[in-house]
């Protein structure tokens, strides 16, 4: 069992006011919060070790190259990867999915069929939109039912010999539900299809295995995860790295370079051209330490906790529809009341200290499927209690009647 009441004395935003009321944090969907060792090792890695990594014989430039390579291997434990270069840092989800897509542009044929699903944040839509332009791909989507789910039977008939990549989170921003990933990639192999998961969102509540799922490529942000902005990793299996072409041409990512001819550095430097966010790179190693430290299994126990008492407080709320209603959902409730506008009862709730976030959660096509211009999203992380949810049922409350 956790004690939230330490473990919330470990973020210090949590003790801020908003709007003169304590803060009450449900927006750690867009980005959690940061325990002070994370926000400490920031500051100590600039007080103590600063320098540019890989290229210095400096004690300094060992120190941090050492820091940065310790931080890598770190998370190539935390998600099981068998080689420690198959894990790149990036900017975020969107940098490592922007990687691949423009990767596959080398590989992909006017015909072949790129498979994303209705759930996709647009970060992993759009990267897919522009490839299959530029190749002459085309793009198939793998539809949702009413509960928000992805129709498996609808999406083994889009699989076909032309897939040459699905692509599909592992669980969905705008409606929390988890996707039976592994199930999918195991499909998507048996038509010779790569895959790759969008783990933005799971990252903060379970650890990944990437082994067992047997994806291509797994890529989530740090900022989600209790780390900090401008970092995120990309896993990739050895053989799809070293046969997909580097992102982007600069410093660090060569072995050889003269006018005729530049040959590239070997995994994971081929993908890591540049000045890297050192020091984010760094204390992502320390926020993925903290997560292990509090434990998935505690995260995972509160997190449900929360959303059971979210949802049963939440329906008490006449005229008060949640979207997505699988059975495998994580610590998210997107929901929206009869004839109010999101935005409304999200502002009136902000005047009273509580953090959430409306609209369409770049996920527009969800919204469509609604028929709705957004949704209210309440994403909860292991530091919530059900006090604070108590708190904005009753605010939620309160706007209602301001706004009937
Ligand atoms: N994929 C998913 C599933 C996401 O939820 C997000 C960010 C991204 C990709 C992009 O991540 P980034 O770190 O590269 O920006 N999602 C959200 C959200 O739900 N609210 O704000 C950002």
């Amino acid at each position: 069992m956790l004690d939230i009441q330490k473990i919330r004395a470990d973020f210090p935003i949590l003790s801020e006011k908003v709007n003169g009321k304590p803060l009450i944090y449900f927006d750690n969907g867009a980005t959690s919060q940061k325990p002070q060792v994370v926000i400490d090792a920031e500051a100590k890695y600039y007080q103590e070790i600063n320098a540019n990594i890989h290229r210095g014989v400096h004690t300094l430039s060992q120190l941090a190259t050492d820091a940065y390579e310790i931080s890598r291997v770190k998370l190539q434990h935390h998600i099981n990867a068998k080689f420690s270069h198959e894990v790149l840092f990036t900017s975020g989800t969107t940098h490592g999915i922007n990687l691949v897509s423009n990767g596959f542009a080398s590989i992909l044929k006017p015909g072949d069929e790129v498979l994303v699903s209705s759930l996709e944040h647009h970060s992993n839509i759009v990267p897919w939109q522009m490839l299959c332009e530029k190749t002459g791909a085309i793009l198939k989507v793998i539809p949702i039912n009413e509960d928000g789910e992805l129709i498996i039977s609808e999406y083994e008939s889009l699989l076909s010999e032309k897939t040459k990549i699905v692509t599909v989170n592992h669980i969905s921003n705008a409606l929390g539900v988890i996707n039976p990933v592994k199930e999918m990639i195991a499909k998507a192999h048996a038509v010779g299809a790569a895959v790759l998961i969008d783990g933005a969102q799971a990252v903060p509540h379970l650890k990944p295995d990437v082994q067992d799922l047997d994806c291509d490529f797994y890529a989530f942000s740090g900022h989600k995860m209790c780390g900090p902005t401008g970092t995120g990793i990309l896993y990739g299996k050895e053989e799809w790295l070293n046969k997909l072409p580097p992102y982007q041409g600069g410093g660090e990512m060569i072995k050889e370079v003269t006018f005729e001819k530049t040959t590239y550095a070997d995994l994971p430097h081929k993908f890591e051209a540049g000045t890297p966010n050192i020091a984010g790179g760094i204390v992502l190693g320390t926020a993925v330490d903290y997560l292990n430290e509090v434990g998935f299994g505690n995260i995972q126990l509160q997190e449900k906790k929360l959303l059971e008492h979210a949802t049963k407080r939440l329906l008490e709320i006449d005229g008060l529809r949640i979207y997505g209603n699988g059975k495998n959902k994580a610590s998210v409730i997107s929901f929206n009341i009869d004839g109010i506008h999101p935005y409304d009862i999200g502002s009136i709730i902000d005047k009273l200290g509580i953090a959430v976030r409306t609209g369409h959660h770049c996920a527009q096509p969800i919204m469509n499927f609604f028929c709705i211009p957004g949704t209210i999203r309440a994403s909860f992380s292991f530091y919530n209690t059900k006090e604070e949810i108590d708190e904005m049922v009753e605010a939620v409350k309160k706007a209602k009647t301001m706004l009937s």
